[in-house]
């Protein structure tokens, strides 16, 4: 599902360029997702990266996985490509002579993990091993990222959400991605090999929901106001700021009711 958002229209408008696929660490076609909801597997657990753990399938979105760990709270899910290393069939943890963990966090006391785990793995629909992919994608041999390039990527601080992002800068090995209309409220800098990030149209491939850009344009400092640096730029705004009280004008990022629709729309 694409909502209303067109990448042909926005680069256009932009005048952007989109990173080529041979920038990123993702297969070419994204993995093929034939996980279900319930089903359980053994995950490394986020919050605690030396602990394999037992996780649950508690949602699907294009080629991810939404987890949860079993024994933990719902307040602790996290997302994973069907084909990332974090995640292994229930069975390869022994198998590799390690033992599993209770989630950081474990809402019972940690002397009744053995009898958690029993239970919790008795009748449970166990993810087959066919479906796991078998490896990574291969990482590109070095940072081929360029200021100004057009991507997809997890927004960190929403991590269900998948975003328009522009490559703000380059430090090594990292890209700092700059999310599209959001005046930097969600900006990361990762490896240019995360996992968090796509080339343009991997949601349309996935069928995952890419969310439109904010409405917050950033623009050179010599067109923005000295002490912000950034303004909104009319031409993305589809509600006029004109008119409104003073102090009413714009939206704080994080506080959007409506899903607001640019030029860029189809
Ligand atoms: N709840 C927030 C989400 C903002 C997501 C921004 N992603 C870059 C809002 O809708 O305001």
């Amino acid at each position: 599902y694409q909502g209303h958002f067109s990448w042909e229209k926005y680069l256009k408008e932009t005048g952007a360029t989109a990173a080529p696929s041979s920038c990123f660490k993702q297969s070419p076609t994204p993995p093929l997702n034939e996980f279900k909801v319930g089903m359980k597997l053994e995950a490394q657990d986020p919050r605690n990266t030396t602990s394999t753990c037992i996780a649950t399938v508690v949602g699907l979105t294009g080629s991810r996985l939404r987890l949860r760990l079993d024994g933990s709270d719902n307040k602790n899910d996290f997302w994973r490509l069907v084909d990332s290393s974090e995640i292994q069939p229930i069975g390869s943890c022994e198998k590799s002579g390690g033992m599993l963990q209770p989630p950081l966090g474990f809402r019972l006391n940690a002397s009744s993990w053995p009898m958690f785990l029993l239970k919790t793995l008795n009748g449970a629909e166990m993810a087959p091993s066919r479906i796991f992919h078998k490896q990574e994608p291969p990482a590109p041999e070095q940072n081929s990222f360029q200021v100004g390039m057009k991507l997809e990527a997890v927004d960190r601080k929403n991590p269900h959400f998948i975003c328009p992002a522009t490559v703000g800068a380059l430090r090594g090995v990292e890209v700092l991605v700059t999310f599209d209309g959001w005046r930097g409220a969600f900006d990361y800098y990762c490896r240019y090999d995360s996992r968090d990030i796509f080339p343009v149209g991997w949601c349309s491939l996935t069928g995952d929901n890419l969310q439109p850009p904010g409405t917050k344009a950033v623009l050179p400092k010599s067109l923005g106001t000295p002490t912000e640096g950034s303004v909104e730029t009319p031409a993305m705004n589809p509600t006029p700021t004109v008119g409104r009280p003073p102090g009413q004008r714009g939206r704080k990022p994080g506080r959007r009711k409506t899903k607001v629709t640019g030029p860029w729309s189809q």
